[in-house]
């Protein structure tokens, strides 16, 4: 019976194949632009209330932070299926909590990173990152200048909030390898050292969701251009 369960359990595991590091030669280049069709959505500003001396009575809503011509800042775009590519190497990244916000909004990174998880702010911030509804990790930053160094070690849309300030949110795609970007303020993204080939690619946005996929083919030294409309 266990035995059974066991080889159940490994065979699933073993179902996905892993992503395997390769030299790249001839890698390609994935840019594009991912614009909001149709008006940003207006969202009020979140009211404060707590440490409101600090914090200020109101924090801006940047659930949508839309450019010109709807360029989507904060969205995530993501090769879908790749079995190969690039080393991962000794991915780090960086969460800064400054003035009540968290700094970016929105983190793109493989599976390993380690994220260096900062406070700027002269009070307690306590970090809560969930992922599909549980917690992963959940530290206290009650001193100013703290530092606390944490892996991501599963793939998947981590949700970071503060238990201190609801206000305060962000959130860290974390891909099964290297191939995924987030949109700057002009709604642009670049994925390199592509091996040549065709993939599909994926984007995603906190509240836009995953709502579009497209195919691309990257050829050898080459750039493909894809641009999203959500
Ligand atoms: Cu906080």
């Amino acid at each position: 019976m266990f035995d059974a369960l066991a080889w159940v359990v490994g065979t699933l595991l073993f179902a996905a194949p892993a992503y395997e590091e390769i030299q790249v030669a001839d890698g390609g280049t994935i840019t594009g632009q991912v614009r909001l069709a149709g008006p940003a959505p207006q969202r009020p500003p979140l009211k404060v209330d707590k440490d409101v001396a600090l914090c200020g009575a109101t924090q801006p809503d940047l659930t949508y932070v839309v450019g010109p011509d709807g360029a989507l800042a904060n969205a995530v775009v993501a090769i879908d299926d790749i079995a190969r590519g690039k080393p991962v190497g000794k991915p780090e990244a960086f969460l800064d909590q400054k003035g009540c916000r968290f700094s970016p909004r929105v983190l793109a990174v493989p599976k390993g990173t380690r994220l260096e998880i900062r406070s700027s702010d002269p009070t307690l911030h306590n970090t809560h990152v969930q992922r599909a509804g549980k917690t992963v990790f959940n530290v206290a930053l009650p001193l100013q200048d703290m530092k606390v160094t944490k892996k991501l070690k599963e793939a998947g849309v981590h949700e970071i909030g503060c238990d201190v300030h609801s206000f305060m949110k962000a959130w860290a795609f974390v891909s099964e390898h290297p191939y995924v970007a987030v949109t700057d303020e002009k709604g642009r993204f670049q994925l390199g050292d592509v091996p040549p080939g065709t993939y599909r690619l994926r984007v995603w946005h906190e509240a836009a969701g995953e709502k579009q996929v497209a195919d691309v083919t990257v050829p050898a030294g080459g750039t493909a251009k894809v641009d999203f409309s959500l």
